[in-house]
């Protein structure tokens, strides 16, 4: 079995000049230790040199007579000649390249071969090894497995690099990843290092100009091809550092640590004593219902509207709010997600069927009904069945208000989309059951406190996240969040007045009271964000 050595130009110089690039050995030496190493897998060396471009291509197809494998450093055709790939890739034969000097730390032109792609594998900057290892590898990788035994058991039956062998490229696959895995372990704890010298001197452990800094350098130094795969790693494992330095940070934090909201607090709230609980609308409409549910035992207080029962939790008059904040059909409530941009905190939530009549005075029938009126919600919640009949909609405060219009007018024309509890609390009689556009239809309600109260059973932790305007910032907190195995039940995205076309998120996790993931998940993404706010760690129904 034979393996061709071809160096390309110059390199029958080596030795005579640039010592600090190439070495002081000279040819002869690089083909005395490929011939050493041939002998001792078992191989027989053939060599050839030449600085013409045409010659190295001619010994290349010459090399499809008599050869297994082909070992070459082409030198500076390495960087731009397709007539020595194009030998390469119809010789068809493993071909390892090899190069004296690290070609990726020196000049731009010397980073990319073009012959790479005919190649099995590259070694360089190993100076003169570069060869030995290069053969080595060829013959044990790339040879020895496809000779049915030692490389020197039998002649010939190389694997060719257009019809790959899959188990091979597996094996080379999982040495990469261990090489992968190995780097990383060294990179990470270079990162603990790193938040050690921080540590002292309060620097932040986010240095957007490093990170820039690394990117540019790491796109520099892959081919043009690479540069955007090469950054994407390089930018998750920096994420990834920045985590294991903010745990650092965290574990040695003399009494544990606080962010700026006064996190983590405890988990041993109680809402057994609330006795006020506010909701918007009447007597019969799904807030009051669910603020039955949640508290029976408490007085409840109608509200004109979702921010008048706020209102009333704010000062005091009551201690608890009930309000909805999505529906199955109907998707987020988006004027409570406002109201959660300010003060309050979730401290419990559930989900309730609702099933929304068509309630009318008494004596209509269904044909009568020319205009509905509901909360908008309730109306998209039923859009089908109102554009089928051609009914005119109109919108109400909520639904039980709707109801009590329908009531006041006493026209039969006019009808409510309520609940049919609504529908007798008016006097209504209910001229359809179930007018949704499915069977499935619930709506989530939230009881929300002034204070950040965290029960024992508390399962979502709630954070508003205001996020800088660039590319992949959405992308890398939720990366936060699956680095530290956290899901995600929910993610809402509501427009910033103050900053036309920007919006802050809504992100529920799933995380039981005071897990320390989660928490470690706020104190980092606390200190990277604009702003972050914990609107609660509560329990209740949903996932
Ligand atoms: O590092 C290598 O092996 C190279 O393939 C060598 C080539 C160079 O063009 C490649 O970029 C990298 C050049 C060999 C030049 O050899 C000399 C020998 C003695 C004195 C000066 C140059």
């Amino acid at each position: 079995m034979t393996i061709l050595l071809v160096n390309g130009p110059n390199l029958d110089m080596l030795g005579r000049r640039d010592p600090a690039h190439y070495g002081t050995f000279t040819l002869a030496d690089v083909e005395k230790a490929f011939a050493e190493k041939c002998a001792e897998l078992g191989v027989e060396p053939r060599f050839f040199q030449s600085g013409c471009e045409g010659e190295l291509c001619r010994a290349i197809h010459e090399a499809m007579g008599y050869a297994s494998g082909i070992v070459i450093n082409a030198g500076a055709y390495t960087h731009y000649s397709y007539a020595i790939l194009d030998a390469l890739l119809l010789a068809k034969l493993p071909t390892m390249e090899v190069h004296i000097s690290d070609i990726h730390s020196r000049e731009p032109f010397r980073r990319v071969s073009v012959i790479q792609a005919a190649c099995v594998g590259q070694v360089a900057g190993l100076g003169m090894a570069s060869y030995t290892v290069g053969l080595e590898k060829l013959v044990r990788d790339h040879i020895a497995p496809h000779s049915g035994g030692g490389a020197a058991a039998t002649g010939g039956g190389a694997a060719s690099p257009a019809s790959p062998n899959l188990g091979s490229i597996r094996q080379q696959i999982d040495r990469c990843d261990a090489e992968l895995v190995a780097i990383l372990r060294r990179r990470l704890d270079l990162s603990a290092l790193v938040a050690a010298s921080k540590a002292g001197t309060g620097k932040p452990v986010r240095d957007a100009a490093r990170e820039a800094e690394v990117l540019a350098r790491v796109r520099d130094l892959a081919t043009a091809r690479d540069a955007v795969p090469a950054a994407a790693v390089l930018s998750a494992v920096m994420r990834i550092s920045r985590e294991r330095q903010y745990d650092w940070l965290m574990s040695r934090a003399a009494d544990g640590f606080r962010t700026a909201a006064g996190f983590p607090p405890r988990a041993d709230a109680s809402l057994d004593g609330v006795s006020r609980v506010s909701f918007a609308g009447d007597a019969g409409s799904y807030s009051a219902m669910a603020a039955k549910r949640l508290f029976p035992g408490a007085e409840r207080l109608p509200s004109r509207s979702f921010a008048d029962a706020c209102a009333a939790v704010s000062s005091g008059r009551a201690e608890v709010a009930v309000l909805p904040l999505a529906n199955t059909t109907g998707g987020p409530v988006d004027t409570v997600y406002r109201l959660l941009r300010r003060d309050l905190h979730v401290v419990r939530s559930a989900d309730m069927a609702v099933r929304h009549c068509l309630a009318g005075v008494r004596g209509a029938t269904e044909n009568d009904v020319c205009v509905v009126s509901s909360h908008p919600q309730a109306l998209s919640q039923c859009s089908r069945a109102i554009s089928e009949r051609g009914w005119t909609a109109e919108p109400a405060e909520n639904t039980a208000f709707a109801a009590a219009e329908a009531a006041r007018r006493g026209e039969r024309s006019f009808a409510a989309i309520c609940s049919p509890e609504a529908a007798e609390a008016n006097g209504l009689a209910v001229l359809r059951e179930n007018l949704c556009d499915t069977d499935v239809n619930a709506t989530r309600f939230v009881a929300v406190a002034r204070d950040l109260l965290v029960t024992p059973d508390a399962s979502r932790l709630g954070l508003l996240l205001q996020l800088p305007h660039r590319t992949g910032a959405l992308a890398s907190v939720l990366a936060v969040f699956e680095d530290r195995g956290l899901n995600l039940s929910s993610i809402c995205s509501q427009p910033v007045p103050e900053r036309p076309w920007e919006y802050a998120f809504f992100v529920d996790v799933v995380a039981p009271a005071l897990d320390p993931d989660a928490i470690a998940a706020v104190f980092q993404l606390e200190r990277e964000l604009p702003s972050l706010r914990v609107v609660g760690w509560y329990g209740g129904d949903g996932a």
